[in-house]
């Protein structure tokens, strides 16, 4: 044995000891085992990011200490569950998951009141529930609580840690989910840490980047973009009590974190698994794609900012295994394939991402009436990696960030602002005879397009009063878009208040916040209302319920193939996207404003299909063709007799 060699196995068997030391004598073994399969992988992915920096041996043993704690200290019923799914490690992409989005205090007031909707999230087909930031938020604006300055405690208006745990287990009782946020990227300025930092304390200042002068913060804003280019341009803010600049990529009470030091990765991820030991099963990892700043570069997606995931990965496997990564990448597909792991780390980071270029591209598709940009974007997209899969949607608490398309479009030979922003002008109304209503997010005059914001309801053109005449068109537009999310997603999530058709919000009450960050226009409170109305069996919420309900069903479909490929059937009307996956399902999807004839024979993809789940789409007297009306959705899936 080599004289390197022989150190690495003796330093793993140390780790090994500060691992397993922290389990009960009753527990070692299997500690010493959990340790075996994961432990040296994670040694690996550690010494990857931070192998370089002084000391780095001995707070590696920190970290394990650390970690056996908290693997040490969960639960046998969640240990019980990790065993479970480790059996069966792609479980979430088997049981045609419906995933469903909501912030605590608009969905349900508080913790507790969340666990009263249980019924209702059931009567829809949820089995998977993401909670928006829940953590105690910074005073003042939080930035919808994307500002943390407690990892340690929930927001006090909206609960307990007790009450998470609670939700947590009456969540699992009814085979939901449970995600959570975990803001990556920065705490809020009146987290301890920034508190500290500001205070003089020297150890904390390293927990985040801080520069004397404008040097460097000039240097990087060369090439570095812009978040929220009106409302927080730049990023970087003067902090005086810093004694300088501090990086701000988000808004400036948002500092980010320096990850090139590893105590914050460590803190991080004991974050994390202090949540996943209270219950939580997915995390949502925001704003992954700014954890690591090189200059002269974009600072996103930097090869460290894998390894950084792929470590935190390794962390959760060692504790926490039956624990679920979801990367909220908002960049073009290609990066966002990336978070699920390439090359030696290929299947070994994140197991779900946002699939936020098929979103983007399924809007601009309904606003100019043909099906170009999905077409081309799902041509594109490899499969995921085994035990991987996306979570599609429709809209979100987000604006529809159109930055995502640009590759696509530039591709295509295409000025992307003239083409995207026109699309984004039809989607916020700007357009004559549009049916959308949206409105224009951080978009400055004469510079092209940055995001769109509204409700799924006002962006396809429902009646705003929910008890007002349906446009037949208006709910098939709707159904299109969900009907596509649902066929492509592994996890297909449903936007809170989008099961009702809630139009944009309007509430007064609101009105200073929507005027100060516009995606408050897609953060109403759930409509009583609009429940009622839903009980009643009346208007918009009775009719898109109606509607996702029947996909949920469609897509329990026992041959529903949610991992195999997805490939592109060609036809000649460019209005429609036709797709088809592991040769058992069929989508077809008309984007245009016009009628549309499809001979099902002629798609040459064999015989013995049936029709799963249509909206307008007609059967004509041959058994083989279709009508299909503006916007309409067939699918269909091969039958097994
Ligand atoms: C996320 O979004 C959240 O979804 C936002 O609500 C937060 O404001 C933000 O992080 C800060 O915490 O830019 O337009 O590529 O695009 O992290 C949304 C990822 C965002 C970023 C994403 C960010």
């Amino acid at each position: 044995m080599s004289e390197a060699q022989h150190q690495e196995t003796f330093e793993l068997a140390a780790l090994r000891q500060r691992f397993v030391s922290m389990f009960s004598v009753a527990r070692r073994a299997a500690a010493e085992r959990q340790f075996d399969r994961v432990g040296p992988a994670l040694a690996e992915r550690l010494a990857a990011v931070y192998g370089g920096t002084a000391g780095f041996g001995e707070w590696m043993a920190t970290v394990y200490e650390d970690l056996g704690r908290l693997a040490a200290t969960r639960s046998a019923a969640l240990v019980a569950l990790d065993q479970q799914r480790a059996l069966q490690p792609d479980w979430f992409l088997r049981q045609h998951m419906v995933g469903y989005s909501a912030y605590v205090d608009r969905f349900g007031g508080t913790l507790a009141g969340v666990g009263e909707r249980i019924d209702h999230l059931r009567a829809l087909g949820v089995d998977y529930l993401h909670l928006l930031p829940f953590l105690q938020a910074r005073q003042g604006e939080s930035d919808g609580g994307f500002a943390v300055s407690s990892f340690e405690h929930v927001e006090p208006a909206l609960g307990t840690m007790d009450d998470l745990e609670t939700l947590a287990s009456q969540l699992q009782e009814a085979g939901i989910s449970l995600c959570a946020d975990l803001v990556l990227n920065h705490v809020a300025d009146d987290h301890p840490w920034a508190q500290a930092a500001a205070a003089g304390d020297a150890a904390m200042r390293q927990f985040f980047h801080v520069f004397p002068d404008r040097i460097l913060p000039d240097a990087y804003e060369a090439t570095v973009g812009e978040v929220f280019p009106q409302a927080a341009p730049g990023n970087f803010s003067q902090v005086p009590a810093m004694g300088g600049w501090v990086w701000t990529t988000f808004y400036p009470f948002q500092w980010d974190l320096n990850y090139a030091h590893p105590p914050v990765f460590a803190a991080i991820a004991h974050a994390l698994l202090q949540l996943a030991n209270r219950g939580v099963k997915v995390f949502r990892l925001d704003s992954a794609p700014f954890l690591w700043k090189r200059l002269g570069t974009l600072c996103i997606n930097q090869p460290e900012v894998h390894q950084i995931l792929a470590a935190l990965r390794a962390c959760v496997e060692l504790v926490a295994p039956g624990v679920l990564l979801k990367a909220e990448a908002i960049v073009p597909t290609e990066q966002v394939s990336a978070y699920f792991g390439r090359d030696e780390l290929r299947g070994r980071e994140c197991q779900l991402a946002y699939h936020s270029g098929l979103m983007a591209s399924a809007w601009a598709a309904l606003a100019e009436g043909h099906a170009g940009l999905p077409k081309q974007l799902l041509a594109d997209t490899p499969p995921p990696p085994e035990a991987c899969g996306w979570v599609t949607y429709v809209r979100c608490h987000d604006d529809i960030v159109w930055g995502v398309l640009r590759p696509l479009a530039e591709a295509a030979g295409e000025d992307f602002s003239r083409r995207i922003g026109a699309a984004a002008a039809y989607l916020e109304g700007r357009t004559p005879g549009s049916f959308a209503r949206g409105a224009a997010f951080q978009t400055l005059d004469g510079e092209g397009v940055h995001g769109s914001n509204g409700m799924a309801a006002a962006l396809v053109g429902l009646p705003e009063h929910m008890l007002d005449d349906i446009q037949p068109a208006a709910l098939r537009r709707y159904v299109l878009l969900y009907a596509l999310a649902f066929w492509v997603g592994a996890v297909p999530l449903i936007y809170m208040g989008d099961e009702l058709g809630q139009y944009s919000n309007t509430d007064p009450a609101d009105a200073g916040r929507v005027a100060l960050d516009g995606r408050w226009l897609q953060r109403p409170a759930l409509s009583t209302e609009a429940l009622a109305a839903l009980s009643s069996g009346r208007g918009v919420p009775a009719a898109t319920f109606a509607a996702l309900t029947a996909l949920v069903a469609a897509r329990r479909h026992q041959h529903w193939p949610s991992a195999s490929k997805v490939s592109v059937v060609a036809h000649p009307n460019p209005g429609l996207l036709i797709v088809q996956r592991g040769d058992e399902t069929l989508g077809i999807f008309n984007f245009s404003a016009s009628h549309a004839m499809v001979d099902l024979e002629s798609l040459g993809v064999g015989t013995g299909w049936s029709d799963l789940f249509a909206s307008g789409a007609d059967v004509m007297t041959s058994r083989d063709l279709r009508k299909l009306q503006p916007w309409a959705t067939l699918w269909r899936s091969r039958t097994h007799d």
